[in-house]
């Protein structure tokens, strides 16, 4: 070995190939991307390279062969950072990080229980080239006399790196046309152009973010007021006002979807009382009513239900537009003499909490310190909902009326972790861990609820409230799709499926209103907000906000997903592709076309808005446009 000349750059030229395996590798097993025919595959294949010759092709500027080498492992070291960064967010989240998200350091300290399931010992492989550099540095033979490298030869390396580049770009292009454009998909990102250079991309978008705040002016809302009005559902006048004065209880149930609702999980049921709601006369359930979160979850949710707004398409609007002027639903009540409250047993600055419900103008957020957790009363991300919803009721009992306090529950979350005493039902018995857990933590999370009814009924605080209660986002990700599968007794779970597998339920529970019916219009939680004020007879008629009234004649059967699917009473878009609403059979796209207009668009105004910071230029008592920033 000692007697072959090893060209000068061998090192360079391993890096190269062994991270660019690794990655291609890590796409493969780690991540589950849908590829579709062999050109997405090549394009995959390929997409790590160009970047790749670039950032270790930046040692060929450096004069030494050791200062090169140094370059080279640190590089390598910090991109498998990035790599399993990208792995464990997935497995996490099911989607890529952003910059946004990733500044989110708050969030990841406190992912406790779910870290450990997460991160194992074999992660080591996801460093594995690292180390085969390492070991060629330490076996290769050193250069000698070593002669800086020629102009000519490092310019002829980076016009070789930019044509990969271009190529890769070209490919993408005939594949997914305007992909830099229009994409809200990170999948499709990372698919086409690889997560290095996914990342440059979204350090990018990021910034021309920033700069949209800074050169925003009050004018955008101009046609954003415009369609807002235009589309504006007229509330039901029999329904306005008719609870004017209750309190609202919202409770936020964690990632409790719909298709449990109803059903059995071998023989038993999964939710008795919330089914026993679906019958109930002073309940309107709603089953088909669906999440329009994003990455941000929680307080995604969190976001539409208190502005009607969408969240955005990349990170977690609760981090990136804290600090926004905003007009919710909690300043429309505290407005309105209510004293406003949200209560969750997690620390203040999950999500960024503590900041934008200032922003929200919510009188006062009772977290985990104003909550008695100890280990016997928590399990999974902290304190179970039982004791949760029984200490939360007692605070209650001491808050001026009327009050708007919003729940957030926490025990139905991945990974779905439960002590023995609380399983009420067995586990399922697919391949998926998940999804076999889910139930039971379910049944739980039903138990809770109904014993926070009786708990509301002993403080005497439940005659005179209004109770809503949702989903907040889906709880079992496409990631478990074939156990799905097997539950539903389906073959596969498609694009059509999926979709219409994100409804989650919806409960609006009147007592003593006698006029409790299952709902069946299509409606996502954009539209709770003006519901529930028209129902306390708050006027919304200036809202500058895109839902619409549930009990509005003029509500459209019509719901819009963050990442640009919608459904409708006929039809279901997914995938870019359009199914009929019944059958799941794929019909001819004219049939989604001027919903897909009208999705993009309300989806970017919604952007527009919190991008731009729009509401600071806009009163909401008068519905006029002000010139001065606030
Ligand atoms: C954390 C809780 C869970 O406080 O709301 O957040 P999620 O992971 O569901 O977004
Ligand atoms: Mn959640």
């Amino acid at each position: 070995m000692r007697n072959l000349k090893w060209p000068k750059h061998s090192i360079l030229a391993i890096a190269v190939i062994v991270t660019w395996i690794k990655t291609v590798i890590v796409y493969e097993t780690s991540f589950d991307m849908d590829i579709e025919n062999a050109m997405q595959m090549l394009i995959l294949i390929i997409n790590p390279l160009s970047f790749l010759l670039f950032f270790y092709g930046l040692s060929l500027f450096l004069k030494s062969p050791k200062a090169q080498n140094r370059y080279i492992v640190g590089g390598s070291i910090l991109l498998a950072f990035i790599l399993y960064g990208n792995v464990t967010f997935y497995r996490f989240y099911n989607d890529f990080v952003t910059l946004p998200v990733l500044f989110q350091t708050s969030n990841f300290g406190e992912l406790g229980t779910s870290a450990a399931a997460i991160i194992s010992w074999m992660d080591i492989l996801y460093f594995v080239d690292v180390f085969i550099i390492l070991i060629a540095l330490k076996f290769l033979p050193k250069v000698q006399n070593y002669k800086p490298v020629r102009k000519d030869a490092r310019k002829a390396y980076f016009v070789m790196a930019a044509a990969v580049l271009f190529l890769n770009l070209g490919l993408a292009e005939t594949e997914r046309p305007q992909l830099l454009t229009r994409a809200f998909d990170r999948e499709l990102l990372v698919k086409n152009i690889g997560t290095y250079n996914y990342h440059l991309y979204d350090i990018y978008v990021q910034s021309k973010s920033s700069a949209q705040r800074a050169l925003a002016d009050g004018s955008e809302l101009v046609e954003v007021n415009n369609y807002v009005r235009a589309n504006q559902a007229e509330p039901n006048v029999q329904m306005f006002g008719k609870y004017e004065g209750r309190n609202v209880i919202a409770v936020s149930l964690e990632s409790l979807q719909n298709f449990v609702i109803n059903n059995e999980m071998n023989g038993e049921e999964i939710t008795p009382f919330l089914n026993s709601l679906t019958q109930d006369k002073d309940t309107y359930y709603f089953n088909n009513f669906y999440h329009q979160t994003g990455l941000g979850k929680t307080s995604d949710s969190e976001f539409i239900f208190e502005n009607s707004l969408f969240g955005l398409g990349r990170g977690a609007v609760f981090f990136t537009h804290g600090e926004n002027t905003y007009n919710s639903f909690a300043e429309s009540l505290g407005e309105n003499g209510y004293y406003t409250n949200v209560m969750h047993a997690n620390s203040k600055s999950f999500w960024n909490r503590d900041m934008i419900y200032k922003s929200f103008n919510i009188d006062n957020f009772y977290d985990v310190e104003s909550y008695d957790v100890n280990d016997g009363n928590s399990v999974n991300w902290g304190l179970k909902d039982i004791p949760f919803f029984e200490q939360s009721t007692k605070l209650m009992k001491d808050m001026p009326q009327p009050f708007y306090s919003r729940l957030i529950s926490l025990t139905n979350h991945y990974p779905f972790y439960l002590d023995p005493e609380d399983m009420m039902i067995n586990e399922f018995d697919s391949s998926s861990g998940t999804l076999n857990r889910y139930f039971q933590t379910v049944r739980y999370l039903d138990e809770s609820v109904k014993e926070f009814f009786d708990d509301l009924k002993e403080q005497g605080l439940y005659e005179n409230s209004i109770i809503v209660m949702y989903g907040d986002h889906y709880g079992i990700s496409e990631n478990h799709n074939k156990a799905m599968a097997q539950y539903l007794g389906k073959d596969e779970i498609t694009a059509y499926d999926s979709a219409l597998l994100q409804s989650v339920p919806l409960f609006i529970h009147i007592p003593g209103s006698n006029d409790g019916q299952v709902m069946e219009e299509v409606s996502g939680q954009i539209d709770l907000r003006p519901t529930l004020l028209h129902l306390l007879g708050i006027d919304t008629s200036k809202d500058m906000q895109l839902g619409a009234d549930l009990f509005s004649e003029e509500h459209e059967d019509f719901v819009v997903f963050r990442d640009g699917r919608f459904i409708t009473d006929k039809v279901v878009y997914a995938g870019e592709v359009c199914y009929d609403r019944e059958t799941g059979e794929e019909i001819d796209i004219v049939n989604c076309q001027p919903y897909i207009e009208r999705a993009t668009k309300e989806l970017g105004y919604s952007d527009q808005i919190i991008n731009g910071d729009l509401l600071r230029f806009y009163d909401a008592e008068t519905g006029n446009l002000t010139v001065d920033e606030k």
